[in-house]
């Protein structure tokens, strides 16, 4: 069993090397939620949570994730038996969404888990490559610019590259891209700023040759999106409108995408994300692991989930030194010819680095299991 003695919440902000600017909001500083959790023998799992500081993304906050975690959610954690991180899912449950703060839990209790295990995270997670692609999100800013960080990416080696657009700058940047780049494995991202007015608009992106275009209409449209994949040949991925598997389970009824955009932070965990894992590869969906610009905790987890079978396509991870001058883990994440190793030391197999904790750290709040 496990048993949980500790659990320590690190209010951190970290600046971005660049601003990033979706179609919806410019992020300059990341908030994050560290979860700390450690249990009667001393043995510590880690867990981020990755809600934003404003409710751009999902409905969930910084703030919102912290009252979540005081007041509900680590209280269940103590008094649950918990033999397995699966065995929270019930309870947490009872509580509706709140999916990021719910799994910051989840995230830690997997890595404490596989620590007392002495497996790699990936391995418990039923992970089966030791390597993995590295993909690459360049966001809006002026063309001149996003053609040279995709040129300077490209060479660093990364496999796939995501844009953002919006409905401002859509055909100039994918234009651009396209003379500049013929071939790349380019893909584009959305943030649900189209709506089917648009259809005519969204059918142009067909002559780009993308892989795929994430989220063009409202996370709550998912009839919409399916009379749109109707009358597009390039395939939908859909990323804020999946917060669970009944969620995935209606988009492929309603053939409302082709492929699935899968972050363990939105759909409340590695448990469901597993879950999400594996229905989609019976019924032959591919999948992708999304970034949510996080620090090297939550990324050493989406290296875990991305080592699972069905992860076929190159997802949003990328180098720490993507986002951030110094990142909360050492080694930081690296990648060399467009390949991410997987680590194989027991739980998410990388150190938290205390002192880059200590140093971005805001607040810090310790709770005792009594
Ligand atoms: O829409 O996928 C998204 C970042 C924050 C919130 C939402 C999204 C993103 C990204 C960046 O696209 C992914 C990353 O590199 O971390
Ligand atoms: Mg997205």
């Amino acid at each position: 069993m496990l048993k949980i003695k500790e659990i320590s919440i690190h209010h951190v902000k970290m600046k971005l090397k660049s601003p990033f600017q979706s179609s919806i909001e410019t992020v300059n500083e990341r908030e994050s939620l560290i979860i700390e959790m450690k249990d009667a023998d001393g043995v510590i799992g880690w867990g981020e949570v990755v809600a934003f500081s404003s409710p751009w993304y999902t409905e969930e906050t910084i703030q919102t994730a912290f009252h979540m975690l005081k007041d509900f959610l680590i209280p269940i954690v103590f008094k649950t038996n918990i033999n397995h991180p699966k065995d929270i899912q019930p309870y947490f449950q009872r509580l509706k969404r709140n999916h990021m703060a719910k799994a910051g839990l989840d995230l830690a209790l997997w890595d404490l888990y596989a620590k007392r295990k002495e497996k790699s995270l990936s391995k418990v997670l039923g992970g089966k490559r030791q390597e993995i692609e590295a993909g690459v999100v360049v966001s809006i800013e002026s063309i001149p610019k996003m053609i040279e960080k995709i040129e300077a990416y490209a060479i660093e080696g990364y496999r796939r590259f995501k844009v953002k657009i919006s409905p401002k700058m859509d055909h100039q940047i994918l234009r651009e891209i396209r003379k500049h780049f013929p071939n790349l494995p380019l893909m584009a991202d959305a943030n649900s700023a189209y709506t089917l007015h648009d259809i005519k608009h969204i059918q142009s992106f067909d002559q780009y040759q993308l892989m795929m275009i994430e989220q063009p209409l409202g996370a709550d449209d998912l009839v919409d999106h399916a009379k749109l994949q109707n009358v597009i040949q390039t395939p939908i991925c859909l990323d804020e409108s999946i917060h669970s598997l009944h969620d995935v389970q209606s988009a492929i009824q309603l053939n409302s995408c082709k492929i699935i955009n899968v972050k363990a932070g939105r759909v409340g965990g590695l448990t469901v994300a597993k879950d999400i894992h594996d229905i989609c590869e019976k019924k032959q969906i591919p999948i992708w692991c999304g970034g949510m610009i996080e620090t090297g905790i939550s990324r050493a987890h989406n290296i875990a989930l991305a080592s699972l079978p069905n992860f076929s396509i190159p997802g949003d991870i990328s180098a720490s030194s993507r986002y951030w001058e110094g990142d909360l883990i050492e080694p930081e994440v690296t990648i060399n010819n467009g390949i991410i190793k997987v680590p194989d030391k027991p739980g998410i197999g990388i150190k938290v680095s205390r002192k880059n904790l200590e140093k971005y750290c805001l607040h810090e709040e310790k709770f005792i299991n009594s």
